[in-house]
């Protein structure tokens, strides 16, 4: 808690609520955190990993049977200790400024998405990219390779379990990744200068942020 790492929350309880569509859980530890990760057997046989960002908690919900007061301290919210350390980060390979290029934007939407999800350019031609955020969790963009987002994302998810992704921009090790940004916090932008690939294709790209490659996704049309 207030440290970087993993820690393993009880579930005290498990209630369904009177709706019958509300499943409450019980989690008396619970803190402010950049990801929370509920590894959910819902059926023998059938699990789901679903992964939240916490930014404030509420007041403690009581309308359960058994709900026992417990005193605790909220404390700050971990990406304070990530915006310090990014300080301390190796610069993008990409943010060197270079001349005649295009420039494309592509702006964060709601729910984990990009509001662009098709960009169009020319083999080889130069770019200036600009990933813009201005959603209420962090979000980078990173090119790979034709056919390699489900490769490149499933290896994200396994981000959350490394206490260095930050440093690494939560881009994962692998050579389908051609080109990314950095984490962009909320409200914040980030400028990369490359040139597209050579070979035309269809590539994809995606928010590597643990838990949002799978709708958070696109891709750019080389031709
Ligand atoms: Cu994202």
């Amino acid at each position: 808690m207030g440290m970087r790492g993993h820690d393993v929350l009880k579930i005290r309880s498990a209630h369904v609520l009177a709706s019958g569509r509300q499943l409450f859980l019980e989690i008396p530890e619970i803190q402010p955190v950049n990801q929370l990760h509920l590894y959910v057997a819902a059926a023998k046989g059938v699990s789901r990993d679903l992964f939240l960002t916490v930014h404030a908690l509420d007041k403690p919900f009581t309308k359960f049977p058994g709900y026992q007061a417990e005193e605790k301290m909220i404390l700050p919210h971990p990406i304070l200790a990530d915006l310090n350390r990014t300080t301390k980060v190796t610069p993008n390979p990409w943010s060197k400024r270079m001349g005649g290029t295009k420039n494309i934007t592509i702006k964060t939407g709601t729910n984990l998405s990009f509001q662009t999800k098709s960009v169009r350019v020319k083999a080889g031609e130069a770019i200036e990219f600009t990933l813009m955020n201005p959603d209420v969790v962090p979000h980078n963009w990173v090119l790979v390779q034709p056919g390699a987002l489900r490769t490149v994302g499933e290896m994200s998810n396994h981000l959350v379990a490394d206490p260095d992704a930050i440093l690494k921009q939560y881009v994962p090790e692998s050579e389908e990744v051609i080109v990314y940004s950095n984490i962009v916090y909320p409200g914040d932008e980030f400028t990369i200068y490359f040139r597209a690939p050579k070979k035309p294709g269809r590539y994809p790209f995606l928010c590597t942020f643990p838990g949002h490659w799978l709708v958070m996704n696109g891709e750019m049309i080389v031709e």
